[in-house]
């Protein structure tokens, strides 16, 4: 199992931390190879080097893109010096083994970000690294195959563990990573030139579809943003029991561990996550990062808030005034928090049946009580980090819609008062707040909401005045100094008559419909203040 490091083959294009690497392999006497900038790199580093041609007896043809495609090379990465017909093969043709291939690709993703011409894209295909990798990953029985340099530190603590060797597990680890890497880099490459030459329909209709057995995939979407498609994990079954389900990971390729994502959430303590809890968690942090400087907690069911709260002060009081709008909803619910639960949190969440508590973390003391529920499921996740999509999919037969995610709640610059009376700062405090739930709840949507909580939500209206009668019926606390929010204009004044006799006094809502004049005037009739945002957050 156990193979010394003596011959090394190293090809970059990304030389970072090749200095520690030749440190390493040089103490443990490993011969250096190197194609001709790495062999220019090694040597001022202060190495000894051999260059590609001392090797091939040829030199580096056609401006490089013939460096490495020689027998004396593949031969020496591929070679099983353990099988007597590969060791004659060696011996005959004077072939020295390869034990470690260093390599990696020329930067084809960053030379289309920077809007490169399709010849200097083509140019940057890499064909002999590819093969580099995808040889050495094939021989991992003997040979280890470095792709990324993220991967050294790893390398180099095995290897000084095992006195200069590499071990087959590492070898292995480092060859599924080399295959994956080829496979992306072909995706790109395809995705790209896929496009480039705009032959979408001609592939489809004289080339046949590509098999898609391999379920990685690369989606080049509308502004070069480029994304990868890798799946995860299997659910235990999707939405109902009788479908399928999986999770698959879209990461923007640079950036995956600097988001808040689904797939860097950790669920350590009860059942595994379900389908239906993956959507609820979703849901609910795409709702409680909304509230970046205050204490929030946000329950949801179905997708759908069922109460919200905030404060200043503590936590608790935040979850205490987003249970207290609907105690009933919650039950089989999912709690978000935006900071980490304490022993008193834990003690209130436990008087309720839920599905999944979502936190940045959980204290110690809390941690001893929600555990003691066996089912509960517990996961942790970072609200500092920006949401991961910029890109919302909505499938629907045949494809999926791509819309850039829905950041805004309100812009105060495009904010109006058109009525006689005017918000105070504080009601204008619960309109945000209002505004910022009702953004969340499917169309059309209606929240009455103070300066702390939500009062009552109601949402999956066909029409808006449904939606306000609906609201207003589910109220369980006192309306002091309640508003009511709307996610989308009123189309005529009759609303307004409802909220009047509610007694609810000022209104949140995007405005824009033609009646809006009416729907002012009925406003200004009944002494209600309404702020118009500008902004509708239609959401189905
Ligand atoms: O044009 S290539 O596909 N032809 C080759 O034979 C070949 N062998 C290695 N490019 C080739 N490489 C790539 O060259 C490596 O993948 C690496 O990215 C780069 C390193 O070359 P140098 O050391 O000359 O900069």
């Amino acid at each position: 199992n156990l193979i010394p490091v003596r011959r090394a083959l190293l090809s970059l294009s990304d030389k970072s931390g090749l200095k520690e690497l030749c440190e390493l392999l040089t103490k443990w006497d490993c011969e250096l190879v190197g194609t001709s900038s790495t062999y220019n790199a090694i040597i001022n580093l202060g190495f000894s080097c051999s260059t590609i041609d001392s090797i091939t007896n040829f030199p580096e043809i056609l401006g490089g893109r013939v460096k490495t495609l020689h027998p004396k090379v593949f031969g020496g990465i591929l070679g099983r010096e353990l099988l007597d017909s590969d060791a004659k093969d060696m011996k005959d043709h004077d072939i020295k083994p390869f034990d470690i291939v260093i390599c990696n690709l020329y930067p084809f993703q960053k030379t289309l970000a920077k809007g490169a011409t399709t010849t200097e894209l083509v140019e940057n295909i890499d064909i002999g690294g590819v093969s580099l990798l995808r040889a050495a990953a094939k021989n991992h029985a003997s040979v280890s195959v470095l792709c990324d340099s993220a991967d050294y530190e790893y390398f180099m603590k095995v290897v000084s563990e095992n006195q200069g060797n590499t071990t087959l597990s590492l070898r292995k680890q480092l060859a599924v990573k080399a295959f994956r890497e080829t496979a992306s880099y072909d995706e790109i490459i395809s995705a790209t030139l896929e496009n480039k030459f705009e032959l979408e329909n001609e592939l489809s209709s004289k080339i046949g579809p590509v098999r898609t057995e391999n379920v990685n995939s690369i989606l080049t979407l509308p502004d070069n943003v480029t994304l990868s498609l890798t799946k995860q994990q299997s659910l235990r079954y999707g939405e109902n029991p009788h479908q399928n389900a999986a999770f698959y990971r879209i990461s923007d390729l640079q950036k995956e561990n600097k988001v808040c994502s689904i797939a860097n959430m950790k669920c350590f303590h009860g059942k595994e996550l379900s389908y239906n809890n993956v959507l609820d968690i979703e849901h609910a942090i795409r709702l409680a990062t909304e509230f970046k400087e205050d204490y929030a907690a946000v329950i949801l069911k179905h997708n759908t808030p069922c109460g919200v709260g905030v404060s200043k002060d503590s936590l608790f009081q935040a979850y205490v005034k987003a249970f207290e709008s609907d105690p009933v909803s919650p039950f089989g619910g999912i709690v978000c928090v935006t900071k980490n639960v304490t022993e008193e949190l834990a003690n209130k969440l436990s008087e309720t049946f839920l599905e999944v508590v979502i936190a940045p973390n959980f204290d110690s003391k809390a941690l001893e009580i929600l555990q003691k529920k066996k089912n509960l499921r517990l996961v942790t996740f970072n609200p500092e980090l920006p949401l991961a999509n910029k890109i919302i999919f909505t499938h629907v037969q045949g494809g999926f819609l791509a819309q850039s995610s829905n950041d805004i709640v309100l812009d105060f610059n495009k904010v109006t008062f058109p009525t006689t009376v005017k918000p105070s700062p504080d009601i204008i405090k619960a309109l945000t707040l209002g505004m910022t739930v009702v953004k969340h709840v499917r169309s059309n949507a209606i929240v009455l909401a103070n300066e702390y909580q939500s009062l009552s939500i109601a949402g999956g209206f066909t029409n808006r005045v449904d939606a306000v009668e609906q609201c207003l019926k589910k109220i369980r606390l006192p309306l002091t100094n309640a508003i009511l929010a709307s996610d989308a204009f009123f189309p005529f004044p009759d609303s307004i008559e409802l909220i009047n006799q509610s007694g609810i006094k000022h209104i949140v809502q995007p405005g824009g419909s033609v009646q809006d004049a009416e729907v002012i005037k009925a406003c200004d009739k009944y002494g209600i203040s309404m702020m118009f945002t500008g902004n509708r957050h239609f959401k189905h």
